[in-house]
């Protein structure tokens, strides 16, 4: 008796995780968000390199950008370029909302995705990824590409 019991224990254990997988991949498929113009201003000489994108949120909920991280760079932070005076300074930023049918633009002169210790040499005309992770739980794995300051003009 207390086998059979073990056994129908785990049978539903097995089907909860099913179940689990299963709810997860309806939720990627139904992602609020999307990225599009993303790229990054590559600098000579392992200088630190700036990401750009603009993110877009399909849903009726403002959504958070929470975190960023890349296989391809050992730091990756959120910075806004502020201007004090007469000169300008970067500061961090925790989160950037995107709001309900919204959008919100990383881009120069405003926000910038501060890129530093290149984990690979990386080239202008190549592809690196960056993880973008919103607060609703997206995760989303972006290219960008990447191209030279003369390209950017
Ligand atoms: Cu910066």
């Amino acid at each position: 008796m207390s086998i059979k019991i073990k056994t129908f224990a785990s049978l539903s254990c097995a089907l909860a995780l099913s179940f689990g997988v299963a709810s997860a991949a309806h939720a990627a498929g139904a992602n609020a968000i999307s990225v599009k113009d993303a790229w990054v201003r590559w600098l000579p000489n392992n200088l630190p390199a700036a990401g750009y994108a603009t993110l877009v949120n399909a849903s009726d909920k403002p959504v958070d950008l929470v975190d960023i991280s890349s296989n391809d760079y050992g730091d990756a932070m959120l910075h806004q370029t502020v201007s004090n005076g007469s000169s300008q300074k970067m500061v961090m930023v925790d989160k950037l909302t995107v709001p309900a049918h919204g959008q919100v633009s990383i881009a120069p002169g405003g926000y910038h995705v501060m890129l530093e210790d290149a984990k690979h040499k990386i080239a202008p005309g190549e592809t690196v990824h960056l993880t973008l992770k919103f607060s609703d739980g997206e995760t989303l794995d972006t290219p960008f590409a990447v191209k030279s300051p003369a390209q950017t003009k």
